[in-house]
C-alpha cells in the first residue's frame, strides 16, 4: 500500500485528549552523546507543559520538549527503540539523513506504523555532519505542534571542518496556537488550517516561550537553528551583533558569509556564528516585513571570552568539496531540467451552498469584490463568497497574553501589511490573514497538489524512477495560475540531497547540501538532485497541512549496478 501516509484516520474519538492533570512536567532536553553502535530508548509521551501562567497536555520524546539532542559522531551507527505511548499511531523520521530506507519512518512504506503501545527498532546512520532533526511522519499537523521534534548534531569526521567557536547552542523555532489559555484544539478525524497551514501565536524557542542566555565579551556562540513549525517563516536576526552564515541543512556552506539575518522555512536548518564584541543586552528577533518579534534576550558580561576568536571570526573560509562541486554547475544550469513539477492547489467554493445571487471576495483583501467568481488582482488567490469572507477573524495573528510580540516594546507594528500582497512579503505568507477561512479548510475541500508537468501526474500518481549514483536536476515551479498561491518548503527523503541551482535562473551564489528549499509564491527553484541510497522515498511540501491534504509523493531509487 502506498501514498496513503495521510490516508488513514488515527482514532475514532471526537477530540485528542487535553487535560495535563497527573502528567510529569516538560523538561529540557537533555544531551546525549552517542557512541557508535550505543543503543538509545526514545519514548512518545504526554508531558504537562507550563506556558505563561497556563499548563497544557503536549508529547514529548523521553518527556522533554523539544526531544533530547542526539550527539553522535560522523560515520557512526546507533540502534534506536521508539516506544508509542503517544495519542495516535506512530513512526519517527529522521529528517535530513541518508540513512537506510527501511528506517526512513514512511507509514506504510517503509514500516508499518507503530500502535499505540507498540514499539519499533531503527538503525539510524549518519554519514555526512551537520544539524538534522527527528519528528514523526503521522499527523504531523498535530503531533509535531504537540512537541514531537528533537535535533541531531553530527560531528564531522575532520576537526577543521567547522570554524573555531567557544560554545554551541541548538534552538528550535516553533510557534504554538493558544485559545483562551487552551491549545486549540485538533481533530483526530481530519486536518484543519490546510489552506495556508496552522500558524501558532505563541512563539517557542528551544521549546520555550521566554528564553535567555549570557555570553562573555568577544565570546563566538554558534547557533545550530532548525524551523520546526508547521507552517511559519522565520527570518532571525540578532542587531548590535554580528552574524556570520557557516552552515545549512546538510553541512557546511560554500562559502562563511557576513549576514544580517538568516530566512527558514519549514524544516531548513542553519548555523550561524554570533560574536558578542561588546558588553550589553541583545536580542534574538524574528523579523517580518510587518513585525519584529523577541526570540531570546543575550546578556553579555564584560568578562572577556578565551581564547580571543575575533581574528579567526573575521577569515571567511572556503569549502573545498563545494568549490569543487561548483565547477560543473554552469553546464548544469545550461541543461534543461530532467524533471518539471508545479505546486498548485485547488479550493472548493467552500460557503458556496446558499440561493441566490452572491458576492465574491478576497479573503486576504477585504477591498476586492465581484459579482462573478475568479481571482484577486493583487495576489491571485481564489475569491470566495463574502458570507464567509466577511466573517469575524477566529484569531488575529496578534500574541496571546505573555507573548512577546506586538505588545512587546521592541514591536514596529506597520498594520497588518506584511502577509498582504506578495510584493511586500517577498513571496511569504508570513502571518495567517485569513484565518477564518483557513480554520475551515480540510482536505475535502483544498487540494493542494505537486504535478509532474511532463506527464500531467498529480501527487500520488507522480512515479519517477532514479538509480543511484545519478543526478538529477528538478524544476519547481510554484505557479501563480493557483486558487492560493502560497510559499511552499519543499523537501525530499534521504534518497540524497541536493544543491540548489538558482532561483528565478539567478546563479545560487552560496552552495550547501540541502534537504528542503523555500519556492516563494511565483517564483521557479531549480535544483540539483544527487540520488545516492536505494529504496522508496517521499518527496513532499514540509508545511503539515499542505502534506496532509495530499501534497506528495514516492518515488524509487534502483541500486547502482555493480560494476562489471
Ligand atoms: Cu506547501
Amino acid at each position: 500500500m502506498r501514498h496513503d501516509a495521510h490516508s488513514h484516520s488515527p482514532m475514532s474519538a471526537k477530540s485528542f485528549p487535553t487535560d495535563p492533570s497527573g502528567l510529569p512536567e516538560a523538561t529540557r532536553p537533555a544531551v546525549l552523546e552517542l557512541a557508535d553502535g550505543d543503543d538509545l530508548h526514545l519514548q512518545i509521551g504526554p508531558v504537562a507543559k507550563r506556558l505563561g501562567d497556563t499548563t497544557v497536555r503536549m508529547l514529548g520524546y523521553n518527556g522533554s520538549i523539544p526531544g533530547p539532542v542526539l550527539k553522535v559522531a560522523q560515520g557512526s551507527e546507533v540502534i534506536v527503540h521508539v516506544v508509542n505511548e503517544g495519542d495516535l499511531e506512530a513512526t519517527v523520521h529522521w529528517h535530513g539523513l541518508r540513512l537506510d530506507n527501511a528506517y526512513d519512518g514512511v507509514p506504510h512504506e517503509t514500516q508499518a506504523p507503530v500502535p499505540v503501545g507498540g514499539e519499533f527498532t531503527y538503525r539510524i546512520r549518519f554519514p555526512d555532519p551537520g544539524l538534522y532533526w527527528y519528528h514523526p511522519h503521522i499527523r504531523e499537523d498535530y503531533t509535531q505542534e504537540m512537541g514531537l521534534y528533537g535535533n541531531i548534531l553530527v560531528v564531522p569526521a575532520d576537526p577543521d571542518y567547522w570554524p573555531p567557536a567557544h560554545r554551541d547552542v541548538l534552538l528550535t523555532l516553533d510557534d504554538l496556537l493558544i485559545e483562551d489559555g487552551k491549545i486549540a484544539p485538533f481533530s483526530p478525524a481530519e486536518t484543519t488550517y490546510t489552506a495556508m497551514g496552522r500558524f501558532g501565536n505563541v512563539l517557542l524557542i528551544a521549546g520555550e516561550q521566554e528564553y535567555s542566555l549570557t555570553a562573555k565579551a568577544g565570546e563566538v556562540v554558534r547557533l545550530w537553528l532548525t524551523n520546526t513549525a508547521n507552517t511559519r517563516v522565520f527570518n532571525v536576526t540578532m542587531p548590535g551583533v554580528r552574524m556570520k552564515l557557516v552552515g545549512g541543512d546538510s553541512g557546511r556552506t560554500e562559502h562563511e558569509e557576513l549576514i544580517s539575518g538568516v530566512i527558514l522555512a519549514s524544516s531548513e536548518r542553519a548555523v550561524v556564528d554570533v560574536l558578542f564584541e561588546q558588553p550589553g543586552q541583545f536580542e534574538l528577533q524574528h523579523r517580518t516585513p510587518g513585525r519584529t518579534y523577541r526570540l531570546a534576550t543575550i546578556t553579555v558580561s564584560g568578562e572577556p571570552a578565551a581564547p580571543s576568536l575575533a581574528g579567526q571570526f573575521a577569515v571567511l573560509r572556503t569549502a573545498p568539496e563545494l568549490a569543487a562541486e561548483r565547477q560543473p554547475l554552469d553546464r548544469w544550469l545550461a541543461a534543461p531540467p530532467d524533471k518539471t513539477l508545479a505546486l498548485v492547489a485547488e479550493m472548493d467554493d467552500i460557503a458556496a451552498s446558499g440561493q441566490g445571487p452572491v458576492l465574491y471576495g478576497c479573503p486576504m483583501h477585504p477591498e476586492v469584490t465581484s459579482q462573478e467568481p475568479g481571482r484577486c488582482p493583487k495576489c491571485g488567490m481564489k475569491l470566495l463568497v463574502t458570507a464567509l469572507t466577511a466573517e469575524p477573524a477566529g484569531h488575529e495573528p496578534s500574541p496571546a497574553p505573555h507573548q512577546h510580540g506586538a505588545d512587546d516594546h521592541h514591536a514596529e507594528d506597520h498594520g497588518h501589511g506584511d502577509g498582504h500582497g506578495h510584493g511586500d512579503g517577498g513571496g511569504i505568507e508570513w502571518e495567517d490573514d485569513m484565518a477564518a477561512v483557513n480554520r475551515l479548510t480540510t482536505p475535502a475541500n483544498m487540494r493542494w497538489m505537486l504535478v509532474d508537468r511532463t506527464t500531467g501526474a498529480a501527487n500520488a500518481a507522480i512515479d519517477w524512477r532514479f538509480t543511484a549514483g545519478e543526478r538529477v536536476k528538478i524544476r519547481l515551479v510554484n505557479e501563480m495560475d493557483s486558487d492560493h498561491p502560497m510559499h511552499h518548503p519543499f523537501h525530499l527523503h534521504g534518497a540524497g540531497r541536493f544543491l540548489v541551482l538558482a532561483r528565478d535562473g539567478a546563479a545560487e551564489p552560496n552552495l550547501v547540501w540541502k534537504d528542503t528549499v523555500l519556492v516563494r509564491t511565483g517564483q521557479t527553484v531549480d535544483i540539483l538532485f544527487d540520488v545516492t541510497n536505494p529504496g522508496l522515498w517521499m518527496a513532499h511540501c514540509h508545511i503539515a497541512e499542505h502534506m496532509q491534504s495530499g501534497m506528495m509523493f514516492s518515488f524509487t531509487v534502483a541500486r547502482q549496478p555493480a560494476a562489471e
